[in-house]
């Protein structure tokens, strides 16, 4: 026999997108199941995303969960494009007016919202498997799971599935109505967390004959780089020596730049792709996040994105439990797919303009993205447009 247990909206993965779309659920008043497959533990260690745009940030603040994001949060007015041996700065502040981007780990925002949802006394069950999605045609869909070793049934109005590229949600929608768009990249990243103060006050993508590199960093004793590796590369092939000689070299600057290397505490290899899964909802089930779409992460978009898709669906949900109103819902993956495509084409800019193509055997990429390069550098125009991009663009809501 399993548990019922009854809601308002069940919510599969406690990643950013599934955190956020339940925080913002409470404080309207609206209750909701969130169900995790990963520990606690494993959920606020895994080292992903630092970019937050101004959006972004501004939501947290307005929402009352921004006090540590705005304490201990980085804010950034630039960037740089470094290429040939020389660096170029994009003001994206000056070129937005006044916008910034906020460095702060992912897994930070992670605690901060799972601290916000405890807090709360709605459940968050971690560690629960055999999720399942049922009935979302009918009135009463349910998710089925395991969750100490006894099976439980939430029965809710809504479902949303927030639970990432690997998640179950996606397939619960009819196969014949689905449609896939992806592309997989010829790279990937080494990323790298390593002990030492950052080499530069602002973020680095590199564009350099040996492949892209990029200097971030999560605070000012830690840094985080990226080095552009082959997509079946395993980490073994990157001992740390390797690492710290190829970073020297993509960033290296004639009249001398010096990259700190200090102990590496995290490394891994990312692939990189686009997807889009069509359309983000079906009956009475919602996708979010990385569950529908995946971005390359030379922008620093997928948690933004995630982020920006809850706070629409968070808002249409109220529309709906408040005022029996479904015109907001129904229009939900109409208007997220639209800014959802935007994003996809600033990543894919990004990474295809920043990446070396192993197969550019005669060079014409390369001259291609040399010429976009120098362009971007000398244009206000252009790089007004990436600034826009980066900082991200400003949406209109579903109302
Ligand atoms: P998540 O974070 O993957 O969360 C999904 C959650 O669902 C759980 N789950 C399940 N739970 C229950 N039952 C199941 N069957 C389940 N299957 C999965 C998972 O355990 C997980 O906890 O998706 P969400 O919430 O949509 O958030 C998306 C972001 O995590 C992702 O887009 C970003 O990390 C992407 N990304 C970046 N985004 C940025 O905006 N700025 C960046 O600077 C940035 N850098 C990055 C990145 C991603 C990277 N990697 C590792 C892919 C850098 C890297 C290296
Ligand atoms: C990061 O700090 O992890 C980061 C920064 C910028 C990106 C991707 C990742 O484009």
């Amino acid at each position: 026999m399993a548990r019922a247990i009854r809601t308002q909206v069940a919510i599969v993965g406690a990643g950013p997108a599934g955190l956020m779309l339940a925080y913002l659920l409470h404080r309207e008043n609206i209750d909701s199941v969130v169900i995790e497959n990963r520990s606690r533990d494993y959920v606020t260690h895994r080292v992903r995303a630092g970019v937050l745009e101004q959006g972004t940030v501004d939501l947290m603040a307005a929402t009352g969960v921004g006090d540590r994001v705005k304490r201990e949060g980085l804010i950034h007015h630039g960037i740089e494009i470094r290429f040939e041996g020389e660096g170029h700065r994009i003001a994206l502040s000056d070129l937005t007016g006044g916008r910034a981007i906020t460095i702060y780990g992912q897994q930070e925002l992670v605690k901060d919202l799972i601290e916000a949802r405890l807090e709360t006394g709605r459940p968050l069950w971690f560690e629960v498997s055999e999720a399942h999605i049922e009935g979302i045609d009918a009135q009463a869909p349910l998710v089925r799971c395991v969750k100490d070793g006894e099976r439980h049934e939430i029965h809710a109005e809504f479902i949303a599935g927030c639970d990432g590229f690997h998640g179950i949600s996606r397939e619960s929608l009819p196969a014949g109505l689905r449609r896939v768009y992806e592309r997989e990249y010829p790279f990937g990243w080494v990323g790298i967390l390593a002990e030492v103060a950052p080499s530069s006050d602002e973020l680095i993508y590199a564009y350099h004959d040996r492949g892209f590199a990029l200097h971030s960093l999560r605070t000012p004793e830690l840094s985080r780089l990226y080095v552009q590796c082959d997509p079946h590369d395993t980490i073994d092939q990157w001992p740390d020596a390797r690492i710290w000689d190829e970073l020297h070299q993509r960033f290296a600057m004639p009249g001398g730049w010096v990259l700190r290397e200090g102990p590496i505490v995290e490394k891994s290899i990312t692939p990189m792709r686009s997807f889009v899964a069509e359309p983000m909802q079906h009956g009475r089930l919602f996708l979010a996040g990385d569950a529908a779409h995946i971005v390359p992460p030379t922008g620093a978009k997928g948690l933004n994105l995630a982020i920006a898709d809850v706070r629409d669906l968070a808002a249409s949900l109220v529309d709906r439990f408040r005022h029996g109103r479904s015109t907001a819902l129904d229009g939900y993956s109409r208007r997220r797919l639209q800014h959802v495509w935007k994003v996809q084409h600033f990543s894919y800019w990004m990474t295809t303009m920043l990446h070396r193509f192993p197969e550019d055997r005669d060079g014409f990429q390369r001259q291609l993205q040399l010429g976009q390069l120098r362009y971007l550098v000398g244009s206000r125009a252009a790089q007004t447009s990436l600034a826009e991009n980066y900082v991200g663009l400003i949406e209109s809501g579903p109302a």
